[in-house]
């Protein structure tokens, strides 16, 4: 390859517009989009070009992604968190206090785009109550994978689980901040070395200690991505199953509904509606339903006339 071939290369970190790329040798290059559209997140493929007279390696295009994590901002537009990830392993702890529906809206994204769940319960050793164990066996009904670890006091142990279970993916930790990730990623992944930062004393919460996204590699296969902790989360509308909004116990039932386009607010004879009274679908699940196609609505509403969202990925 010579100076000037173009070369592809995986974005194992994201800084602002600014992006740190891996060619296919393992050589890395700082690199920057090439025009303001070209939207790049970390795990993307990208192609790359040097810039003769700058030294600069310039990403040009993005490959064809296998997934995609969207989120929406305020204005209802969709921003891409990271890319070809297969699994999505959100953390949550007893400390900070837990935001449910806030996963439910993490798995209503992956499922929308074949992304797999994982359920982490981080700081075992603070002691995981029961409200904590029926949390984690809720979301095990629904089809996520869920693991009860402790990543700052244990080496190896349940960590070890998540571990093998990741061997063959490329997964991202997501959740609020201070809940662990990236003590998860420096307990995998040998000499990452990561910087973690206690609680704030008097609210429980995090101190947004990571700013970027990271890809680490786990020894024997499987790729880890570190993430900013966040305080909310809500998917992309172009880019949720609009049916069941990615819920997958509601799209179990929804055959069920009179209605082939039934959305399970108050239409009649809904199968979904009547699954939450009698406690087949769990209430809180269904009180998440509703309030995801509210934003969803909001969402939609923000961009203002003529712009409803598009189906699919
Ligand atoms: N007791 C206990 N504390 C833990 C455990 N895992 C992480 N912590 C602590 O929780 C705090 C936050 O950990 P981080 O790894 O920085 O959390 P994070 O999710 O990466 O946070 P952001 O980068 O801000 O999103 C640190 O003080 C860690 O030492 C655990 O298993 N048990
Ligand atoms: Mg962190
Ligand atoms: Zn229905």
């Amino acid at each position: 390859m010579t100076a000037d071939t173009p070369f592809e290369a995986e974005v194992i970190a994201t800084f602002g517009r600014r992006v740190r790329v891996r060619d296919d040798a393992g050589g890395e290059h700082d690199a920057r989009p090439r025009g303001r559209k070209l939207v790049i997140a970390c795990g993307d493929r990208v192609r790359c070009e040097r810039d003769p007279r700058h030294e600069e390696v310039h990403a040009t295009a993005v490959l064809p992604r296998r997934t995609a994590l969207w989120r929406s901002n305020l204005r209802g537009g969709a921003e891409l968190v990271v890319a070809n990830i297969t699994h999505l392993v959100a953390v949550i702890a007893p400390r900070p206090e837990p935001d449910l529906f806030m996963i439910d809206r993490y798995f209503a994204a992956a499922a929308s785009s074949g992304i797999a769940a994982v359920l982490v319960a981080n700081k075992a050793d603070l002691g995981h109550d029961a409200a904590m164990l029926e949390t984690l066996a809720a979301f095990e009904a629904i089809g996520a994978s869920t693991i009860a670890c402790a990543a700052a006091v244990e080496s190896g142990g349940r960590v070890g689980e998540l571990h093998a279970l990741l061997k063959a993916a490329t997964a991202v930790l997501v959740g609020q901040s201070g809940v662990g990730k990236s003590s998860i990623v420096n307990a995998l992944v040998p000499g990452a070395d990561i910087a973690t930062a206690e609680l704030v004393r008097q609210t429980d919460e995090g101190r947004h200690t990571t700013t970027a996204a990271r890809l680490y590699d786990l020894a024997g296969g499987g790729r880890l991505i570190d993430s900013p902790g966040v305080r909310d989360f809500s998917p992309a509308i172009d880019h949720l199953e609009p049916g069941t909004l990615g819920y997958a116990d509601i799209a179990w039932l929804a055959p069920r509904c009179r209605f082939l386009d039934c959305r399970h607010m108050q239409e009649p004879d809904c199968a979904i509606v009547a699954a939450a009274r009698t406690g087949e679908l769990a209430p809180r699940r269904y009180e998440s339903y509703r309030r995801m196609r509210r934003l969803h609505e909001q969402l939609s509403d923000a961009r203002g006339p003529g712009k409803r969202p598009r189906a699919g990925r």
